[in-house]
């Protein structure tokens, strides 16, 4: 199941305490202080791990704790340190505290795999009584205790990450045309809202360049308002470099559908809508042949001249024009 979305709490270790003691040892009755500090608590800590997809770990699993630290022992010995705790994420996430006042604290944006983040740090340990002897006081009764650490409230928000994001309405074919780019293989059928959660697939453009492009539901006029499915899955494509925008070739007005497509991304957010893009007519293949070239030429030039953006038409199926494709994106990727 994918989710993206999880509130979780965590709590790092507390301090082990310092303690007090006095060496004992044969022929020295009085010995000096002898108390060692306590360990210092694990810490909570969040690490990008690109083989975790999803925050189905966080949806149940709803308490992290790290180990507390360990008292320390006579003969100045320190108490071992607890254990830290790593919370392996999706790289992509985006991590918020909330604050008194139920407010959104941004923390991390983990991005890169392996990269690490403190999320809570491990109370400090406590002093034992040994770190207290002065020549006054050769025999300190007291240590301190290990610093306790309270719970954190997070937010865990996953965005997906990727070069390219599909947008078209339903049933436009956005995961037919994922399965014949990359290795991906979503769900694909002859009816609306076949895609329920996003996928990523790699494309590869030669043996050393790839890119990754991002498959979502289907939106249709009126998802800001919640139609359809809503803009809910919007934000898994608000970080790509580029969209590419897939409208039916046989759409009675693909001019008038892109308009659509694109005052839905604006109203969800207003910086999706300068995003470089492109626009593929998919399906060329139910286009009867000798119509093709009319259609193409007419459709072509008013992207051109009404919106600006290049356009060319493609068929997954009829494996038409997926190079030229695979291509005009890499080539559009490379030029930012
Ligand atoms: N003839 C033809 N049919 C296609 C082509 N691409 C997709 N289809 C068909 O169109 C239908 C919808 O394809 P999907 O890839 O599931 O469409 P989608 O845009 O992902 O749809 P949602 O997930 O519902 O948003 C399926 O029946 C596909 O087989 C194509 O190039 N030619
Ligand atoms: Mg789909």
């Amino acid at each position: 199941m994918f989710i993206d979305y999880a509130r979780i709490t965590v709590k790092a270790g507390n301090g082990g305490d310092g303690v007090v003691s006095f060496r004992r040892e044969k022929f020295i009755p009085k010995g000096g202080p002898d108390g060692g500090d306590g360990g210092r608590g694990g810490s909570v800590i969040a690490i990008g791990d690109e083989n975790v997809n999803t925050l189905l770990d966080y949806r149940y699993n709803k308490l992290f704790r790290a180990e507390n630290g360990k008292p320390g022992s006579g003969n100045r010995k320190s108490g071992p340190g607890g254990a830290d705790i790593r919370l392996r994420l999706p790289l992509g996430t985006e991590i918020f505290r909330l604050d008194e006042a139920g407010k959104r604290v941004k923390l991390a944006d983990i991005t890169h795999h392996s990269e690490e983040i403190i999320l809570a740090r491990g109370g400090r340990g406590g002093k034992g009584n040994s770190n207290f002897a002065t020549p006054t006081n050769q025999a300190p009764r007291h240590a301190t205790p290990g610093k306790a650490t309270g719970e954190l409230e997070l937010e865990l928000v996953l965005k997906l990450m990727a070069d390219v994001g599909l947008v078209g309405f339903p049933n436009a074919g956005k995961s037919t045309l994922l399965s014949v780019l990359s290795s991906a293989r979503p769900k694909i059928a002859d009816y609306e809202f076949t895609t329920l959660e996003p996928m990523l697939g790699v494309v590869r453009v030669n043996d050393y360049q790839s890119f990754v492009m991002a498959d979502i539901p289907g939106i249709i006029e009126g998802a800001h308002l919640g139609k359809g499915l809503g803009h809910q899955f919007l934000r898994h494509i608000q970080r790509t470099s580029i969209l590419l925008f897939l409208i039916d070739s046989g759409a009675p007005d693909p001019a008038e559908a892109y308009r659509t497509l694109r005052s839905e991304l604006y109203f969800y957010d207003p910086f999706m809508d300068k995003k470089p893009c492109l626009v593929a007519l998919s399906k060329l293949d139910t286009i009867p042949a000798d119509a093709r070239e009319e259609l193409l030429d007419g459709v072509k030039s008013q992207f051109k001249q009404e919106f600006g953006v290049e356009s060319l038409a493609i068929s997954s199926v009829g494996q038409i024009n997926l190079d030229e494709l695979r291509f005009r994106l890499f080539k559009l990727l490379q030029s930012l």
